[in-house]
């Protein structure tokens, strides 16, 4: 079974999902993991942690961010998902738009394809993914990177958040993808003002109503600073735990974090919590 829908058929507690983002410009890690060494350090210290899921990334996607050629980006990810899969069997996911990207990545090891365009960057993303056969997470932006966080509007960001996804998932199974290879994800941050984010979230159930697994990916994100002071990156742990709690109450089957030990112990106090 591939290894990463195994990793959710976990019944206890929502799957961690561990970024390492292999960029020189990412919002909150950005340089720290361009080594392929320096990479491979962080993700053993989050498999020691107790991560389920590896999301590793060689093109930022925070607001204004510029894109990447797909040459850059697999020179940046293919030596850390093949030293991490010569010695872990953990679940791998890629963070990429560039169906090329994903394909070189899956044969390097990659078990999911995370993509924040919903498989619709290139013409040939959809086909790609029926091939490739890995679960690919549809995730919902308005607009692209560099603008996308202007001047966000919607008439109703649920209707229209859900609308886009039921739409995608549509289209891939039209194309021949699997509904079991499917996640969703409302995409928190991307084209979204404060306002629209605590709507998301508020609103999660609607999005597991849609039938199959929802990742949220709420870490170190501007929202919690537009709360709080307009606090730095890397004081925003307080809020990121809060908000991956209350996903996972809402019904979240993936957190996407970069704290992952502090994420996972909450998540398992939670859990005891709301058993007993
Ligand atoms: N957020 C980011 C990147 N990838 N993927 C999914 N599915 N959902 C998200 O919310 C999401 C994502 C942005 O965060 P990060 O990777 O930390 O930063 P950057 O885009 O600057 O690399």
């Amino acid at each position: 079974m591939n290894p990463f829908l195994e990793a959710l058929a976990h019944p206890s507690r929502p799957l961690v999902m561990g970024v390492i983002n292999a960029t020189p410009d990412s919002f909150s890690d950005g340089g720290q993991f361009i080594r392929p060494e320096a990479a491979l350090e962080q993700a053993r210290r989050l498999i020691a942690q107790g991560v389920d899921i590896l999301d590793i990334g060689g093109e930022s996607t925070r607001p204004g961010s510029d894109p990447v050629e797909a040459e850059v980006e697999l020179a940046r990810v293919l030596p850390i998902l093949k030293a991490i899969r010569r010695e872990s069997g953990i679940a791998l996911s890629i963070d990429t738009r560039k169906p090329e990207v994903a394909r070189a990545a899956v044969a390097a090891g990659a078990n999911c394809w995370n993509d924040v365009s919903a498989l619709t960057f290139a013409p040939e993303s959809l086909a790609t993914a029926v091939e490739l056969n890995v679960p690919v997470v549809l995730m919902h932006a308005q607009g692209d990177p560099k603008t996308m966080q202007q001047d966000p509007q919607y008439r109703d960001v649920t209707g229209e958040v859900l609308n886009f996804l039921v739409g995608r998932m549509g289209q891939a199974i039209q194309a021949g993808l699997k509904l079991s290879n499917i996640i969703v994800d409302p995409g928190i941050g991307f084209g979204k003002t404060l306002a629209h984010n605590l709507t998301l979230l508020r609103d999660l159930p609607r999005f597991v109503a849609l039938g199959r697994p929802v990742l949220v990916g709420a870490s170190r994100k501007r929202f919690i600073a537009a709360l709080d002071q307009g606090v730095g990156v890397e004081e925003r742990l307080g809020g990121s735990l809060a908000t991956a709690l209350f996903a996972a109450k809402q019904g979240a089957k993936i957190v996407r974090v970069h704290d992952v030990a502090e994420t996972r112990q909450a998540l398992i106090v939670q859990s005891a919590l709301l058993d007993a």
